[in-house]
């Protein structure tokens, strides 16, 4: 009998490396963040006292070189971590996907060699959180009609705009944040306390609930020229670094997956109607084996595409693919053990419930799903469709 969600022992094909940083996040996740996470989810609020702790295990700054702080570990290591993370919740995974990649990448990627000095072993020792400002209240899925204005002035820049649905947003000690200068779009660091930085926390949320989501407003915002990203230029810096977190999120996304099947095929298998287990009966049945089967397809698309990120050879559009395909199947699959669970599926006793609201967001963020539909249909027929 097949007793976990590794349907064709993909494990095999890990390197011992690979397998033992596996082993211990999930232990870690086991052990120290399911006991918490229900109480936090309730709350509405991110565990902040578990970030050191994802520090030392190395989370921050998995691919960085360690010159920098970083791990110095391979995207197929960075997306397995992922993959742990949302087993626990997509709100820690956020917080992995936003601290590594969407924060330290583009400042290694873009930043200047003092920026890369100060601040990145700071963001990987977990001392600074991060967050990342690209969409704003009027522009979601068409980032480049920002509205979001950085003047230059003798010393530096003046930003004035806002930002919306940020991650770690009314927490973090710095932002990435983009926006519409003279010569295209730009990137900037703006540090908590800056004068002219307000940073609000978005409440009266029903999905991502243990994670902090925020706006942030930038009025005459006075920003030195030395916080200022010296390579990034055009809208293209920030779209690149969606794609390292998106690649984090189709290996998360799989994570809640399992979590939420391993939970309801265990429910099958007491919950006992007319005088036998539930699994027993074969509705059931094929509904559990849609999830593995699409578990496992997301898995297959997650080793590939690890390999292939690893070798350079993964373009956005491959990226957008795993991104579209296992987040809807996950989503699926959330629902789908909800209904099985039945009445018990709605009460924040078993996960599953706490996994399909936060799918709902990460069906949204990081391009929508039909963003993604439209930038593979772009891929396979050369005509885009944005327009
Ligand atoms: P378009 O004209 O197509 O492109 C502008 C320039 O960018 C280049 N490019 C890319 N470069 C790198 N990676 C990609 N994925 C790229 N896609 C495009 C392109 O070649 C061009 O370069 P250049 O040099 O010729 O100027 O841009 P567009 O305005 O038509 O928009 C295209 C579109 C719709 C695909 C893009 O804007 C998009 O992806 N929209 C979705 C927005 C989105 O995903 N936002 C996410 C915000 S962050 C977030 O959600 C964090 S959640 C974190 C968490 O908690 O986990
Ligand atoms: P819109 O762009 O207004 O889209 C509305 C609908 O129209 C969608 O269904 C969309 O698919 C559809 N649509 C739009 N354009 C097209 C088109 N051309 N063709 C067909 N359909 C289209 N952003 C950040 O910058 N940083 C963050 O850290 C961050 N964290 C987030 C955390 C959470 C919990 C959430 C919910 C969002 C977060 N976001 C973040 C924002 C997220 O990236 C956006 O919500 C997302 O890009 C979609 O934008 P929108 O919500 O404005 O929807």
């Amino acid at each position: 009998m097949v007793e976990n969600s590794d349907f064709l022992n993909l494990i095999d094909e890990l390197t011992e490396d690979e397998r033992l940083i596996q082993q211990t996040l999930r232990e870690f996740i086991n052990e120290q963040y399911l006991p918490i996470i229900r109480e936090y989810h309730a709350r509405a609020e991110f565990p902040f006292e578990i970030v050191p702790k994802l520090a030392e295990l190395g989370l921050f700054g998995i691919t960085i070189p360690e010159e920098y702080g970083g791990a110095g570990l391979s995207y197929f290591i960075y997306g397995l971590a992922m993959q742990e993370l949302e087993r626990g919740d997509s709100g820690l995974r956020s917080m992995g996907s936003v601290q590594n990649s969407l924060v330290m990448f583009p400042i290694y990627k873009y930043g200047s060699e003092e920026q890369k000095k100060k601040w990145l072993p700071l963001l990987a020792s977990g001392q600074k959180i991060g967050c990342f400002g690209l969409t704003e209240p009027d522009h979601g899925s068409d980032p480049g009609g920002m509205e979001t204005r950085a003047h230059k002035t003798d010393g530096g820049w003046r930003l004035n705009g806002s930002k919306m649905w940020i991650t770690n947003g009314s927490v973090a000690d710095l932002a990435v944040v983009w926006a519409k200068t003279d010569e295209g779009i730009g990137g900037f660091l703006v540090e908590k306390g800056s004068k002219g930085f307000i940073q609000n926390k978005i409440t009266g949320k029903f999905s991502l609930r243990a994670s902090d989501t925020g706006e942030l407003v930038f009025e005459d915002c006075e920003i030195p020229e030395e916080n200022r990203l010296p390579l990034a230029k055009g809208l293209r810096a920030p779209l690149s670094c969606l794609n390292e977190a998106r690649y984090g999120i189709a290996w998360g996304a799989i994570g809640a997956a399992m979590a939420c099947y391993e939970e309801v095929r265990n429910y099958a298998l007491t919950r006992k109607q007319f005088s036998k287990p539930i699994a027993g009966f074969q509705l059931v049945q094929e509904k559990l084996v849609e999830m593995i089967s699409e578990i496992t397809k997301g898995l297959l698309l997650n080793f590939r595409l690890g390999r292939m990120k690893d070798a350079g050879k993964a373009k956005h559009y491959h990226i957008s693919m795993a991104k579209r395909n296992n987040v809807h199947q996950a989503l699926q699959i959330a629902r789908t053990a909800r209904a099985i669970l039945a009445a018990n599926g709605i009460i924040d006793e078993y996960q599953t419930i706490r996994h399909m609201l936060n799918l709902e967001s990460v069906y949204t963020y990081e391009g929508t799903h039909d963003i993604h539909t439209l930038i593979i249909g772009e891929s396979i027929t050369g005509i885009e469709a944005f327009r």
